[in-house]
């Protein structure tokens, strides 16, 4: 007998749903979302799936063997106090959710570089002029997190002639791609035109994006300003330095997916800034039936004695 999955994700309901009835068929599948799971015995069941779990999950699943998120970001699993020191916990890495974060950030890159705001704002001044026209090459953008998103957006950008450096924890050689580890951020942020936050949210990540670390940034670039894009996590940016950094012209404008509270309360300042390109954490959105199918592969390598794949370390915090 194969063990039952209990399932926690708090993505839309109806769409988990309809990826659950053609997942995991042979063992049990407890949903949380549905009325008659929420009072049941958790005992004996060896996996959960979670996104935003219970507060109690975790302490109503005393056989539980291995946790899996329903995204690349565990901060919101690791942040539970309950949460079981030694079970292994495999966050969600596919193609279908790398290949969207990059399409995020390639969008974004263009859309500051080929100035679509201010065109816009022009249409609708029926004002006809040309803008002078930097080209990608002439942009340095520097990827904060060079792991699985980092990585790939940073290839891709390259291949549309952006110049692109990368900074992480740990050094890294990649090749093509100049490289800068924590202990060099300053010399990193100095050459950065078009800074792009691709880290999870740990102790030393939060509130890394502040108004010194924008006053850093390169300042005579082929964009006149520096432009801050963050698709990583909302806790690890000052959203009010954001959007003053734009106001003082030390930013000349921003592309945020994530904030401090979400969903972004409708007085947030951020909401009303002509130069902030604001989207709903909708960068890279987990496709549950990928999610699911990956899942279902990680338990077969479990049951298997195979390794689990793409494991957190809990102490480093991602
Ligand atoms: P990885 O774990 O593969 O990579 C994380 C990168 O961040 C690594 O390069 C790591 O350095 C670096 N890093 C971590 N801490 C620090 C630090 N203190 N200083 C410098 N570098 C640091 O994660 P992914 O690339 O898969 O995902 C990144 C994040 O993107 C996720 O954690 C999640 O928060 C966010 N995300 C957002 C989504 C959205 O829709 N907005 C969707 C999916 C993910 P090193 O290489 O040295 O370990
Ligand atoms: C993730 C996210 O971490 O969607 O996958 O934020």
């Amino acid at each position: 007998m194969k063990s039952p999955v209990v399932v926690d994700l708090k993505f839309d309901p109806a769409t988990v749903r309809a990826a659950l009835k053609n997942a995991f068929r042979d063992r049990e599948v407890i949903n949380m979302a549905d009325e008659e799971s929420r009072g049941r015995d958790l005992s004996g069941i060896d996996y959960a799936i979670c996104w935003a779990p219970d507060l109690d999950l975790f302490a109503r699943m005393p056989d539980l063997k291995v946790i899996f998120s329903g995204g690349a970001g565990v901060d919101k699993i690791l942040a539970i106090p309950t949460l079981p020191k030694t079970i292994p916990i495999v966050r969600f890495v596919d193609p279908t959710l790398t290949n969207r974060m990059s399409e995020y950030v390639v969008l974004q890159c263009l859309t500051h570089l080929r100035q679509v705001a201010r065109y816009a704002a022009m249409q609708k001044n029926r004002d006809w002029r040309e803008l002078p026209q930097p080209e990608a090459a002439d942009v340095t953008v520097g990827m904060m997190g060079l792991g699985v998103l980092g990585q790939d957006a940073a290839r891709k950008l390259k291949v549309l002639g952006f110049n692109v450096i990368g900074w992480s924890r740990t050094p890294k050689a990649i090749e093509g791609m100049e490289t800068f580890d924590a202990g060099s951020l300053d010399a990193f942020l100095g050459r950065t035109d078009i800074l792009v936050g691709l880290l999870p949210l740990t102790a030393e990540t939060t509130g890394i994006y502040d108004a010194r670390l924008f006053s850093k940034l390169r300042k005579d670039g082929a964009l006149g300003k520096p432009v801050f894009i963050n698709a990583g996590r909302g806790k690890s940016q000052v959203t009010t330095d954001v959007v003053r950094a734009i106001r003082e012209g030390v930013l000349g404008g921003a592309s945020l997916d994530v904030f401090e509270e979400e969903p972004l309360p409708v007085d947030n300042e951020a909401w009303g800034v002509e130069e902030i390109i604001l989207t709903p954490h909708a960068a890279a959105a987990s496709d549950e039936r990928a999610l699911f199918r990956y899942i279902e592969q990680q338990m077969a390598r479990f049951e298997a004695g195979e390794a689990l794949q793409n494991l957190v370390d809990v102490g480093r915090g991602y």
